[in-house]
């Protein structure tokens, strides 16, 4: 079933040229295309909309500094399950936890700059495509 995500290579993956590295994999899964990507420096109102489940834990206030703290690449993939796809490549949250082989495995080791956010459910990529993308349809 062919499903869009939304993708943010977080300022860490953008600071480190990553950028090019990150989506090489993403692409070269078979069927899978970037349909929309965009550099963007996300503000603090987008970013408590996208990551509201999160507010009052301890990891809010450091995690929004973070994801402030320079661009992002902001990226719709679409394609055969690509949802479940673009989590698998990205490796568990804590990168140290993350298998080689995967983004955050191969390129993290910090819990908060782990790289690359991918939606985790339809429902999320539904909400999380709206946010950062209102006109796409
Ligand atoms: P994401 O939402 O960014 O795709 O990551 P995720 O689902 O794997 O992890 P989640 O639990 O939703 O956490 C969101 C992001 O917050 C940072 N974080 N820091 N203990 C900590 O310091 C901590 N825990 C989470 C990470 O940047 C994580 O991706
Ligand atoms: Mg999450």
């Amino acid at each position: 079933m062919s499903q869009r995500t939304l993708v943010l290579l977080k300022p860490d993956a953008v600071r480190r040229g990553l950028i090019g590295e990150i989506l090489g994999r993403i692409e070269s899964k078979a069927g899978w295309t970037i349909a929309a990507l965009e550099l963007r420096t996300l503000d603090r109102a987008t970013l408590e909309t996208h990551y509201g489940e999160h507010e009052g834990k301890p990891f809010y206030e450091p995690l929004m500094q973070f994801m402030s703290s320079g661009p992002s690449a902001v990226v719709v993939v679409e394609g055969e399950r690509v949802i479940e796809g673009v989590r698998a490549l990205a490796g568990p949250t804590d990168p140290i936890a993350a298998a080689p082989g995967s983004i955050r495995g191969d390129f993290g080791t910090i819990v908060r700059e782990n790289l690359i956010h991918a939606s985790d459910s339809e429902e999320s990529a539904e909400r999380e495509l709206k946010i950062f993308f209102p006109n796409f349809s």
